[in-house]
């Protein structure tokens, strides 16, 4: 039976070939977020509550935004009972596989052998790494439970090796947090679980309460009240914390040639569509006839409306849009551009076609590589730069969870290879102490 046409679920289409592009580069926009600043206002006195009061404050919000009234205590800690994982075997063996590749894919990323550099004869420059030694790591609550971000957060954590790993994810109304996410972070080695979200859960961690543990990094996505209170701390010196980086909705485009499998793209279209209803999809079509492109619009319909989501698909589907382009290049051209949080490739020669990107967080290459793969299981990270930031930012990998140290040590040779040239820096400076330093060592070296 067909839909009236007023409830299609569909995306608007653009041919670049016949518009300007003004109206190009405005399709490509993300959709507007809430103004920042009402946000900072919401946030503002809930971090200094928090700072202020501990515990009891945490506990305020948390009874208030999650009406978890019964909750007496803002933190779980390890051990974590038993009863508080229960899940199906299926369940378990999915959280175990996708935590394996996980860990493989990220110690694949350690570099624990430190670099050593000479750079002139006794000149030895190195650089080595360090864990962060504690880290917060957010667990968004919402319209679906995410204990995939959990592993996508933790496992990471776990093979840098930070030594204090601590979870926060707003609990339900009765106080508890889904049994997946204390499994995932059990299997990561997490010391506890601060029962709490939004801004106080940042805050909590940022400045440390009586009970949860101040960190040192906090990472996560998270709503704008999230991220507003994870920029704030990072830009207050006297927290002494950071952040990873800007999140905003997620994303995908997709880039689909005429041999493109219709019902393949329209799937990875609604996999992203239905996380949220600010979501946003882009598909660019490489030379689709119209026929083709209504059997994609088609399966984008049908397959919309067999989902339970639908109604937050309608809403993501509403601001995206098809591009139809001539070639890859001006594909490849378009999506750099827009710099989507993830990319997938459906097209005949994917391969060929990756030496092209130059903006994205994460690539699916080829027709048998669905996104949901890389959020859940495959190995690769879930928690990608978002809004453009793939332009500058990389996602979450085994780097984000560690620092590196550098060191340099010279023989008496290497000082005199060096000496002439730091000598006339520190002069030109007007630094006589810099100077001094290398020419008091010279006379000893000179004099034997
Ligand atoms: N695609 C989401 C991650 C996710 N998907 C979690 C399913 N669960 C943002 O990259
Ligand atoms: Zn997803």
């Amino acid at each position: 039976e067909e839909a009236p046409k007023s409830d299609r679920i569909e995306m608007k289409r653009i041919h670049t070939a016949n518009t300007p592009i003004s109206v190009i580069k405005d399709a490509l926009e993300r959709p507007s977020q809430k103004s920042n600043e009402a946000i900072v206002e919401l946030v503002k006195p809930i971090i200094a509550d928090v700072r202020a009061n501990g515990d009891a404050a945490v506990l305020k919000y948390t009874h208030k935004f999650e009406k978890a009234t019964s909750l007496t205590s803002p933190v779980l800690k390890a051990p974590f009972p038993q009863h508080l994982m229960q899940l199906s075997s299926d369940t378990i063996k999915a959280i175990d596989v996708s935590f394996e590749n996980i860990k493989k894919f990220h110690s694949a990323q350690k570099d624990d052998k430190p670099l050593v550099v000479e750079t002139m004869p006794g000149v030895v420059c190195s650089r080595f790494s360090r864990p962060i030694e504690r880290v917060g790591l957010y667990i968004p609550g919402g319209t679906a439970v995410l204990p995939s971000t959990a592993l996508m957060l933790g496992v990471p954590a776990m093979v840098a090796g930070c030594k204090r790993i601590v979870f926060a994810s707003p609990p339900r109304s009765d106080g508890s947090i889904s049994p997946e996410i204390v499994y995932a972070a059990h299997k990561c080695g997490a010391e506890s679980i601060v029962l709490a979200g939004g801004a106080q859960a940042v805050a909590a961690m940022a400045y440390g309460t009586e009970s949860i543990t101040k960190v040192d990094k906090i990472l996560g996505p998270g709503n704008q009240f999230v991220t507003a209170a994870k920029m704030m701390v990072s830009n207050d010196t006297s927290a002494g914390v950071s952040i990873d980086m800007p999140a905003g909705p997620s994303e995908v485009l997709v880039i689909a040639d005429k041999k493109a499998s219709p019902a393949f793209v329209a799937s990875d279209l609604l996999s992203q569509a239905e996380h949220g209803v600010d979501s946003q999809v882009i598909l660019i079509a490489v030379d689709l006839d119209d026929r083709e492109l209504a059997a994609i619009d088609e399966q984008v319909h049908q397959q919309a409306n067999a989902l339970p989501r639908v109604d937050i698909v309608r809403g993501s589907i509403a601001h995206s849009v098809t591009f139809v382009v001539k070639s890859i290049e001006e594909a490849m051209n378009l999506s750099n551009e827009y710099a989507p949080e993830h990319l997938i490739l459906q097209l005949e020669n994917a391969e060929e076609v990756v030496p092209l990107v130059q903006n994205a967080g994460s690539v699916f290459i080829g027709q048998w590589t669905p996104e949901s793969v890389g959020d859940y299981s495959a190995g690769v990270n879930h928690s990608l730069p978002t809004y453009g930031y793939a332009k500058q930012y990389s996602g979450v990998n085994l780097g984000s969870f560690v620092k590196h140290i550098t060191s340099s040590n010279l023989s008496a040779e290497g000082l005199r290879n060096v000496s002439e040239a730091v000598m006339q820096l520190a002069a030109v400076e007007g630094l006589d102490a810099h100077k001094r330093a290398v020419s008091i060592r010279m006379d000893i070296i000179n004099k034997s």
